[in-house]
């Protein structure tokens, strides 16, 4: 398996993820970004798809599953999250699973052709123990032959070489949304926290999977402001996500307007366009999308989803919807992701 090795000289939080001089690549200005979104769809249609070929395999998703193992109760106030304990949304706060639990849903989900295993915990960020505990549950998903990505919260010292021991190839933490929009949704911890835990991320030589939401109120200049700022990371995400608001009912986001399915497939295309490199996920919110927008999404750049029945606590398409959509679009499931070395699947 080839990683990305830690850079030799330990340059500063800000160097780490967000000064531009250390790169060589090109810098997106956020109005950049915006001169993109104002494109005519089918032009920056054509921009993408093009940036898309250049790439990747087309026609090619690698195909991520999802499970939740320590689930509800969380610290934190983000708006859109129905695990925060500061919200009533019917999700009960449950202690992490065991082991055998977890190693079980990995193989149901590479017996279902699953390339990656993730694990998502809501946690504001993880003790001591829960670490250790997280890091045997990358060690026998790993020896399962899965890539991993775990989702943890914020990182302190020493954390991610520990996840990085037990063989950990992704670490997703989200940027969410632009700094100027973060504020409206997340009080109890600030963007440059996630810029300093991408950056231990990234020094420990795991890889970065970051990207965001859209759909949550922000203004069209905000998801500019959001893209730019994961273009600009040096280097940017391996791994993009890019989530649709699930509106969920008792979190202070439930009753935002819903956003025009068109500027979800715009945001794509100019993650793809901004992020040529990255693969880039068409993330939560699939199961409330119709196909036709994720056809669009598919031939925008996308070319990664979380595959299986459930996200974290919120639904997700059934697994026979999934190859029912493969199928009608010509779509195959990758032979694992490009920035590792791992053996083809099949949908
Ligand atoms: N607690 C950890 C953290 O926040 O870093 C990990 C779990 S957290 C649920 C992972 C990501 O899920 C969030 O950063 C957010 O981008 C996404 N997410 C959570 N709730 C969502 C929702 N209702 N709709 C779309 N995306 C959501
Ligand atoms: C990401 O960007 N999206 C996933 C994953 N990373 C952990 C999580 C989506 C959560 C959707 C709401 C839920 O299931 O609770
Ligand atoms: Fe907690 Fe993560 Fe949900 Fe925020 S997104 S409330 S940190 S589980």
């Amino acid at each position: 398996m080839s990683i990305c090795p830690p850079p030799s000289a330990k340059p500063t939080a800000e160097q780490r993820v967000i000064a531009p001089s250390s790169r060589a690549g090109h810098l997106w200005s956020v109005q950049a970004v915006m001169d993109l979104y104002d494109l005519p769809l089918a032009d920056l249609l054509d921009q993408a798809r093009s940036a898309h070929q250049q790439h990747f395999q087309a026609n090619a998703v690698q195909l991520s599953s999802l499970l939740s193992i320590k689930t509800g109760g969380c610290p934190e106030d983000c708006g859109y999250c129905p695990q925060s304990a500061r919200f009533d949304t019917g999700v009960a706060t449950e202690a992490m699973l065991p082991l055998a639990t977890v190693v079980q849903a990995a193989q149901a989900a590479k017996d279902a052709g699953a390339s990656r295993f993730c694990m998502g915990a809501a946690w504001r960020s993880p003790k001591p123990h829960q670490l250790e505990a997280v890091a045997d549950c990358v060690r026998a998903v790993k020896a399962l032959g899965l890539e991993t990505c775990v989702t943890l919260g914020m990182l302190r010292d020493g954390q991610a070489e520990r996840l990085r021991e037990a063989g950990l190839d992704y670490y997703n933490h989200n940027l969410d949304t632009s700094p100027e929009y973060y504020g409206e949704v997340i009080t109890t911890r600030t963007y440059d926290d996630r810029l300093d835990t991408l950056g231990r991320v990234r020094d420990a030589g795991i890889h970065v999977c970051c990207g965001g939401i859209v759909g949550m109120g922000e203004t069209r200049r905000d998801r500019a402001g959001l893209i730019a700022q994961l273009a600009n990371l040096a280097p940017p995400p391996d791994s993009v996500p890019i989530n649709h608001l699930i509106a969920v009912p008792g979190t202070p986001l439930a009753d935002v307007p819903t956003l025009d399915p068109l500027e979800f497939v715009r945001t794509i295309a100019i993650a793809r366009i901004t992020m040529p490199r990255a693969v880039v996920r068409l993330s939560a919110g699939r199961e409330a999308m119709d196909e036709a927008t994720q056809a669009l999404c598919f031939y925008a750049g996308a070319n990664s989803i979380f595959y299986g029945d459930t996200l974290l606590t919120r639904g997700n398409p059934q697994l026979e919807a999934d190859r029912a959509l493969f199928s009608r679009l010509g779509l195959h499931a990758s032979a694992g992701d490009p920035h590792l070395a791992s053996a083809p699947t099949t949908i």
